[in-house]
């Protein structure tokens, strides 16, 4: 792994992990686990990685759910799995948030995680990217937390609408209530923490890997996205 420009055209502004993912065999996106051990684990099982596979997170590894802690370590300690940054990292990290189960080392893993991870045609971010805007005039806030461009909300309409790649975007951040396979935007996040499903993208069969998450709190009805055909 080496750090590099996830684009062809221009730098970007925020940090970022690039692979080579033609030496992987195996390689997945995984939604937002927000401490959801059980379901993590299910999912391990179901995608029995080889030595030579690779899971990347879309980040938000932690709250709301009850095992933030084990999921951190779980994550941490396996080098075929890889995180970026969620808005509930960033949040543990700016101080706005807190668990207290989290110790330095915790801490020190959250500020390693990148901002975006990239291979040749893929980016892997939390949020998003702006539509109207090249990749190289967002930052690393606007990667993480982008929804709907214009309000940041669940409103709509959604970046991932309207959204031409490359590169193609796998994200989470924004509550499906089934996953997205476009052909420029995959969108993991089904709210596992929830009650839906934890769920993986394999990248190479371009097929969904779902497991149900047995814990879950409720959520809003209006804060889960359905689309139209
Ligand atoms: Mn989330």
């Amino acid at each position: 792994m080496t750090t590099g420009n996830p684009t062809s055209g221009g730098a970007v502004s925020f940090d970022h992990l690039t692979l080579d993912i033609g030496s992987l065999d195996d390689v997945y996106v995984v939604g937002d686990v927000h401490g959801c051990l059980e379901a993590l684990e299910a999912l391990l099982e179901a995608l029995d990685l080889g030595a030579n596979d690779l899971a990347v997170f879309v980040g938000d590894l932690v709250r709301k759910g009850p095992e933030s802690k084990a999921v951190l370590d779980r994550v941490r300690r396996s080098s075929r799995l890889v995180s970026v940054r969620g808005n509930n990292e960033r949040k543990l990290l700016d101080g706005e948030a807190s668990l207290s189960s989290l110790g330095l080392v915790d801490h020190r893993y959250l500020e390693s995680l990148p901002t975006a991870i990239s291979w040749d045609g893929g980016l892997v971010v939390h949020g998003g990217v702006d539509p109207s805007r090249p990749l190289s005039a967002h930052s690393r806030e606007d990667v993480l937390t982008m929804r709907s461009p214009d309000g940041d909300g669940y409103d709509g309409p959604f970046w991932f609408e309207t959204y031409e790649g490359p590169p193609r975007v796998f994200f989470g951040h924004t509550v499906l209530a089934e996953p997205i396979e476009r052909e420029w935007a995959v969108g993991l996040d089904t709210g596992c923490v929830y009650g839906g499903d934890l769920t993986a993208y394999d990248v190479r069969r371009k097929e969904f890997v779902r497991v149900s998450g047995p814990d879950h709190v409720d959520r809003a009805s209006e804060k889960i996205v359905t689309l139209d055909g």
